[in-house]
């Protein structure tokens, strides 16, 4: 399953006996080595599946410390956040609906078509569900990116659900990695977050020489589809708890890391607890500042706001906009 580069190692031991620079030196080097494990790793990924591709992606990766403890941090913020959304909403501290997050299929592919047309060699990622799969703006959508070959990579987050519905009871073909047709498509694991940054490269690079593509990534939702749907009448409690203990993306992950001493436990641990810091403070912060005004209901909606007014209930009763935060680019 995966390999140690070791050859980082020799060449590093090899380099400090060589400089002279005395045998304490050395050995405190070695000490720095054995305490801080391997500076990269290489494993192999899931397998991928093909359509209309001659080759995919690399199933053999590798990954450096640095870049394990950054998914690592990443992956146990987004956990963390999207669980205290989902108490705060069942404390409704959190009001109105509460969808963990969401994307527009049609949408992307007019951004990936935008970068086409200004030459800006951007690429847009379009993500979807297995349940929105089914409908027509998606195949429209597959069509003008197709005949104008738009840089669009079109992800299927495929969790096995759309709502209550299971996948089999609502979509003729499961195969949705195949389902552009004309459009080539890799089927990938989900749960396996090196599959996952592995197939990304490789669509961004597809996409840019040759059109879109589709990535299905196989994956699960352990809660409902929103805070409406408890998750627990269409499907047993078993089925996720089996889940969670055989195919989390996030717990196979670090015992990857830990397995192949890439990062010890210790340090695993020390991110999770800056991270439950940092998600604690958010919480502590977002209940004690004030309620927001209800200008700022039409704020930040565009970078560069076009339009003079924004469409309100009565088409004469228009509402303005304004800019509150900074952008992500200007950060
Ligand atoms: C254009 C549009 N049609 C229908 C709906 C109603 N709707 C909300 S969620 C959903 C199914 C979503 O399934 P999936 O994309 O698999 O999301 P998941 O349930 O896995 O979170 C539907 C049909 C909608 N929100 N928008
Ligand atoms: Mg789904």
């Amino acid at each position: 399953m995966l390999s140690r580069t070791l050859f980082l190692k020799t060449n590093f031991i090899s380099s400090t006996l060589n400089d002279k620079g005395g045998i304490l030196q050395t050995l405190s080097a070695l000490q720095n080595l054995m305490n801080n494990y391997a500076t990269e790793v290489t494993f192999e990924t899931k397998p991928f599946k093909l359509h209309k591709l001659e080759s995919g992606p690399s199933t053999t990766v590798t990954v450096t410390k640095k870049d394990a403890m950054k998914y690592i941090k990443h992956l146990l913020l987004i956990r963390r956040l999207e669980t205290a959304a989902g108490n705060l909403y069942k404390e409704k501290v959190i009001r109105g609906f509460c969808h963990l997050y969401s994307g527009q299929v049609p949408l992307g592919a007019g951004v990936a078509f935008a970068a086409k047309y200004l030459g800006s060699d951007g690429v847009c990622f379009s993500l979807y569900g297995d349940g929105a799969s089914n409908q027509g703006q998606v195949f429209e959508a597959f069509n003008i990116s197709k005949l104008w070959d738009i840089p669009c990579v079109f992800v299927c987050e495929n969790n096995g659900y759309g709502m209550g519905t299971s996948a089999e009871r609502s979509s003729a073909s499961t195969n949705y990695y195949s389902r552009g047709d004309y459009i080539p498509g890799i089927w990938v694991d989900g749960m396996d977050v090196l599959a996952v940054r592995e197939a990304a490269e490789f669509a961004i690079k597809h996409c840019a020489e040759k059109g879109p593509i589709i990535l299905e990534m196989v994956t699960y939702r352990y809660s409902g589809h929103s805070m409406s749907d408890p998750g627990t009448s269409y499907r047993t409690r078993d089925e996720i708890q089996v889940v969670r203990q055989t195919r989390d993306p996030i717990t196979s992950f670090k015992e990857r890391l830990t397995g192949s001493e890439l990062l010890t436990n210790e340090e695993i641990k020390e991110i999770e607890t800056d991270v439950k810091k940092v998600i604690d403070e958010a919480i502590k912060q977002a209940k004690s500042d004030k309620e927001i005004g209800l200008d700022e209901l039409t704020a930040d909606i565009c970078y560069n706001f076009l339009e003079k007014n924004i469409r309100n209930v009565l088409p004469w009763n228009h509402l303005t906009h304004k800019r509150v935060g900074k952008t992500l680019n200007e950060n």
